[in-house]
């Protein structure tokens, strides 16, 4: 094992020419190879193996295939049996993965830091323990917070989660006592998840592209980003050649989805919104709209009040509407023909169906408006409108195995460009209105819901808690409809809890495969929340957040250790799978369940702990037993007995069983089954639990004499329906002298903030526009500015500045400027190549989306000038 290390790091070292390839000494392989198939007497000292497993670099977790010779991983491919079930193809980052594990700069020893200061200038004079003297240092810790008040302990986990798998982090916080546990989904697309869960009451979604013959693009860049990417890459170009498929894009730069489009919409960041309700508008009075599917699947025709809450039959709960049968308000129960537009006079008060109210707040916001707001033309959005309408073919079917479906081949689809903004629910809710406008929900080529109505919870009006009891904040009064956990609210509360009303003072924080501060905007801020707290980071390299730990573990990465793996499933497919360890390099004790269990057990929990495994993986038969200990491996061995139910020796030889949706459950068991007619259950068109939350927060901070709280930017983002003021987000309107719009996006090259910026392959062979990421401006403004490509500017917004280097192109709007995620990490543990570019996140100002706690990327404004 030693020798072979050596061998491969004067491989790493001669990289970054032609003299790659000798390094590798590919004859080696070559020769393994004849001598494998010739049965030589080398075959015994020759090894081949082919490993199926998953990617786990970014959360698409493609099937991957690698060829290990003598216990190094040489080549990683794409498992082709997976094409079948969802990914064709792997991107760079994946074919390139062993980089990220044989990377020299890894993490090899738990350290401890015995300079107690924390901060970026710090040394931490880190000194190498034993794992035994890490865990019971750790474990010494837990015990006394336990004892003492266990909510003291905050867990955060990022790309962890996708790792080890949410159900393990669950169970081991539950066991040991605490509500904080932070998942990143608010650095992520939380917004999107919570307007489809205020919506249909449920998660996941994707485009039935097979099937579209108009895709409109606002901001899901699935060639450079996005989850499950490659299968929609693949499907996207497959339905442009099969089907016809057009595709527009409507957003701020030329992305590489936008590069490979029909045609490209320049939107003024943020201001989507109002874009697409002039499209409404256009829609709606060209009656182009699915008036059916209206009534039939969305609360559309249910009547709504002047205090915006929706009329209640005498049981205070079932919503009414006006029936034209009998000309009175009822429920759409059998036999009632609900109308969709209209105002009504109900016992003496005046109401209108939510449609109306729709129709009426978006009656000024006309194509000319949303020009001047949007700054895209009013005959494109007109235009857009007319041909999205159009190409929905309302009021057809379609035939697809001997079923009559509803067809409407045009959808509006997004990720987080509409999502990650201070009004990203609201973004996104506009884009699903647009969709019910032609009901293409669940239809043929369509917008295909996972899971429809199955948390009907996320119908109600939110607990808004006070005093909260999570140290993130969520489903407080602060961020009522905050479903998933919020992750750049703990480092801020830890440094004044009281200001929030939390109860206790989080002492602790453990940080598992996620670099929070740097991912999150007005990173600053975020770390000196870790510079009050005790931290353990679990990762594989030396990354911010551990330069802020206490205690360091290195974990194992996905290709040296056992993993029971989430995957993506197609709108047609689904599948389970399982990584396993292909290698070791650095001979690695623990990864992060041995850690977990070690620590459980050091602390007194083990058996709890089992016991909550078995709870939150919903294991039934097949469980983890109290009073013995399990490997990494006899837990995955478990899982897949339990989920996949086959013998484990298919996981290790195909790495996934996948399956195949039919046509019956793919459209005719989601909207069509739980919202279609009388008496059910509806869409909702009009979010009016969002207006009922508000009432009721403003209820509690009235009760609470809550004084710094802003109702008034409550009831704004608490609006049942979207608005102009969502297109308008807090440095739209404060930041005045700042000229510039900036935004941020991925590239194609790394993930998110951590291990990739060390790979080698990835910073030194692709070329130099992968080695470092730039400050992208329009021609024109650069030359207004005397801005030349290569020259160092600054970037100056209200929370401060930051240099990067100019990149001056034609393909992204004059009034806003465009630097990647990714760059510029400051860590010293980092290979030097890691150092390279802006970390943008340091300038942008943080505004949470007061539904769903989701953080903005990209409302900041700016000035920007020559360094
Ligand atoms: N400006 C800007 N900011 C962004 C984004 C953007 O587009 N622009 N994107 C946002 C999005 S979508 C997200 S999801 C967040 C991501 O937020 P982050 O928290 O930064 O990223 P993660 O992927 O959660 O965490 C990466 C950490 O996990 C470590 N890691 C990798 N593999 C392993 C492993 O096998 N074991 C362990 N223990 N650790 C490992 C890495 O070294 C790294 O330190 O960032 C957000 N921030
Ligand atoms: N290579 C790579 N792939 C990844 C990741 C990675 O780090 N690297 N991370 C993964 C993760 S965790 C996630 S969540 C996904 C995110 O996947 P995506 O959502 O596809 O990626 P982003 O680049 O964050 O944002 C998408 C696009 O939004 C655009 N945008 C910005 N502002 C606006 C706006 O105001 N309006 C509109 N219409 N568009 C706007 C940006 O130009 C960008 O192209 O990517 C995943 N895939
Ligand atoms: S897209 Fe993501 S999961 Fe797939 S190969 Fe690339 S890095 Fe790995
Ligand atoms: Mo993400």
């Amino acid at each position: 094992m030693e020798l072979s290390r050596r061998k491969f790091m004067q491989g790493v070292g001669a990289l970054g020419g032609a003299a790659a390839a000798s390094a590798f000494s590919f004859p080696t392989i070559a020769d393994a190879a004849k001598n494998a198939k010739n049965g030589s007497a080398a075959e015994a000292a020759v090894e081949i193996r082919k490993v199926k497993s998953g990617c786990a670099i970014c959360p698409n977790f493609c099937g991957i295939e690698a060829t290990v010779v003598n216990g190094i991983i040489r080549t990683i491919y794409p498992d082709t049996a997976r094409a079948e079930f969802y990914n064709h193809g792997i991107c760079p980052k994946g074919a390139s993965g062993m980089f990220n594990t044989y990377d020299p700069y890894r993490l090899k020893k738990p350290l401890r830091r015995t300079n107690p200061k924390k901060g970026p200038g710090e040394d931490p004079r880190w000194v190498e323990i034993s794992w035994d003297e890490a865990f019971n240092t750790i474990a010494e810790r837990l015990k006394k917070l336990r004892a003492e008040d266990p909510r003291k302990l905050i867990w955060q986990h990022g790309q962890g989660k996708y790792l080890i798998q949410e159900q393990y982090c669950q169970a081991w916080t539950k066991a040991f006592g605490t509500p904080n546990m932070v998942h990143r989904t608010t650095a992520c697309e939380a917004a999107r998840h919570v307007a489809d869960e205020l919506t249909w009451a449920g998660g996941g979604i994707l485009p039935d592209l097979k099937y579209s013959k108009l895709l409109l693009n606002f901001g899901a860049n699935y060639y450079e980003g996005e989850q499950t990417s490659r299968w929609l890459d693949w499907q996207t170009m497959q339905s442009i050649e099969s089907n016809g498929l057009k595709t527009i894009v409507v957003e701020p730069r030329l992305s590489g989805v936008a590069g490979k489009a029909h045609e490209w919409v320049p939107v003024r960041p943020g201001k989507d919104v109002v874009m697409i309700l002039a499209m409404a508008k256009v829609m709606i009075d060209a009656g182009t709209i699915d008036e059916p599917f209206l009534v039939d699947f969305t609360n559309a025709p249910q009547l709504v009040d002047a205090s915006g809450t929706i009329l209640k039959d005498k049981d205070g709960k079932t919503p009414l509407v006006w029936d034209t049968v009998s000309g009175s308000a009822k429920p759409y129960l059998q036999g009632v023909k609900p109308a969709l537009k209209g105002a009504y006079n109900v016992d003496g008060k005046p109401c209108r169906t939510a449609f109306q109210v729709l129709a009426d707040s978006i009656a000024d916001i006309t194509p000319e408006y949303a020009q001047e707001v949007a700054d895209v033309p009013a005959a494109t959005i007109t235009r857009l409108a007319q041909t999205f309408a159009k190409e929905a073919r309302i009021g057809e079917t379609i035939v697809i195995d001997g079923q009559t479906l509803r067809y409407r081949p045009a959808v509006l689809y997004s990720f987080r460009g509409l999502a990650a903004k201070e009004h990203g629910v609201q973004g996104w809710r506009t884009g699903l209105i647009l969709n019910m406008l032609v009901g293409n929900i669940d239809a043929v080529g369509g917008l295909m819901l996972g899971g429809a109505y199955g948390r009907p919870q996320y119908f109600d009006v939110s607990k808004c808690e006070y005093p909260p009891s999570r140290a993130d904040l969520a489903q407080s009064v602060f961020f009522p409809y905050s479903n998933h956990h919020i992750a750049q609210t703990p480092n801020l509360v830890v440094q004044d809890p009281q200001a929030y009303g939390l109860a206790y003072q989080p002492e602790m924080q453990i940080f598992y495969g996620t670099n929070r501060p740097v991912s999150i905007p007005n990173s600053w801020q975020q770390f000196a929340g870790l510079a009050k707290t005790y931290n353990v980071v679990i990762d594989i390299v030396m990354s911010e957040s551990a330069w802020y730990a206490d205690i360091v573990l290195p974990d194992k990465t996905y290709l040296e250790s056992w993993h029971f793996a989430p995957t993506r499933g197609t709108t047609d497919t689904g599948h389970i799978a399982i990584r396993q360890p292909m290698a070791n390099p650095y001979n690695l004790q623990h990864d992060a369940f041995s850690i977990m269990w070690e620590l459980s057990k050091r602390v007194g929990f083990r058996d709890q702990f089992a016991e909550q495994c078995n709870k939150s993986w919903g294991l039934k038969e097949v469980t983890f037993k109290p009073g013995r200990d399990y490997t990494t491996r006899e837990g995955v061995e478990i899982l897949w007995a339990d989920k996949a139910k086959k013998d484990f020796s298919v996981a290790i030889e195909q790495g996934f069983v996948g399956s195949r949706k039919s046509v019956k459950s793919k459209y005719l068991s989601g909207a069509e089954d739980k919202f279609k007619g009388p008496g059910k259950a509806k869409m909702k068109f009009y979010a009016d639990q969002l207006i009922d939350t508000y009432y009721k927060a403003e209820g509690i901070v009235k009760k609470n004499s809550l004084a710094s709280f802003e109702l008034a930017k409550l009831r704004i983002a608490y609006a049942p329906l979207p608005t102009r003021d969502h297109a308008f987000p807090t440095p739209h309107r404060e930041a005045k002298d700042y000229p510039f719009y900036v935004i941020t996006h991925k590239r194609m090259y790394r993930n998110q903030s951590g291990n990739t910026v060390n790979n080698v392959i990835l910073n030194q062979a692709i070329g130099k526009d992968a080695a470092t990421n730039f400050v992208q401006i329009n021609a024109a403004t650069a030359g207004k500015l005397g801005i030349k490509g290569g020259d160092a500017v600054m970037i100056e917004t209200r929370v401060g500045k930051i240099k990067g280097t100019a990149q001056v192109i034609q393909g992204i709007r004059p009034d806003t400027i465009a630097v990647s995620y990714h760059y510029g990490q400051w860590s010293p543990g980092y290979a030097p190549d890691a150092h390279n570019g802006t970390a943008i996140n340091q300038v942008l100002e943080h505004h949470p989306d007061l539904i769903s706690g989701h953080n903005s990327f990209n409302d900041t404004k700016c000035k920007l000038y020559k360094a």
